[in-house]
């Protein structure tokens, strides 16, 4: 999702190669074009750029001023800090909470069964920090637009869409602000096309396997 979020805001024309990560044949596959065996991974002309991250700054390299990261210098800094801390951590809320867009953890009895994933430890902490992140950064930032940096959606928004998208599978309840935030990165049309592609995927293969992975 993050990888081809940045090639869209590159305004770069590109093509997409899906790989089922679940399927045996997968592993060998992904070696062949993935160093790290890893997605995502760009190859542009033969130039190979594995990580989010790189593949975000090389795009910027080769569309300097596209959508990727905003214009003014103390902004873009700001907005790689956002990028980067959410690359690096959080850990623990992303393993209680495995990403998955078609999935809608139920609520059973009236008690939320998200409860026991969101009580693991370090999540909670982690699950503030993140909501403290984006007020921060919209704090300093974001005047004029739902985003983080205001009216245009950069690359530090698409960094945080799939923590966005999994706050809504485990139905977590947010801070009005942050819930705001997450709700408007879920909104952008960019994102938007991504989960409606996932959805249609799912419908292909199977919308209940979909959604009971993993
Ligand atoms: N540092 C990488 C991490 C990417 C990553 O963890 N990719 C996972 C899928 S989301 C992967 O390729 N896993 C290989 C596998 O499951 O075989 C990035 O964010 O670009």
């Amino acid at each position: 999702m993050r990888g081809w979020l940045a090639c869209r805001l590159s305004g770069l024309p590109f093509e997409v190669e899906t790989l089922f990560l679940s399927r045996p044949e997968s592993k060998e596959k992904l070696a062949r074009v993935s160093p790290t065996g890893m997605i995502p991974v760009l190859d542009h002309d033969g130039v190979i750029v594995t990580d989010t991250m790189a593949i975000a700054e090389y795009l910027w390299e080769v569309a300097p001023g596209c959508d990727i990261w905003p214009a003014d210098r103390l902004a873009r800094t700001a907005a790689r800090s956002s990028a980067a801390e959410m690359h690096a951590h959080f850990q623990e809320l992303r393993a209680a909470l495995p990403m998955n867009l078609i999935k809608r953890w139920p609520i059973k009895d009236g008690i939320p069964s998200n409860v026991k994933l969101l009580a693991r430890p370090g999540v909670e902490a982690q699950l503030a920090r993140v909501q403290e992140s984006w007020r921060q950064t919209r704090a300093a930032w974001g005047q004029g637009g739902p985003f983080l940096f205001g009216a245009r959606f950069c690359f530090a928004d698409a960094m945080w869409a799939p923590m966005a998208s999994r706050f809504r599978t485990y139905s977590v309840t947010l801070a009005p602000e942050a819930a705001a935030y997450a709700e408007a990165v879920l909104a952008h049309p960019h994102v938007a096309e991504w989960v409606a592609a996932a959805e249609a995927q799912a419908r292909e293969i199977g919308w209940e396997a979909c959604a009971a992975w993993p």
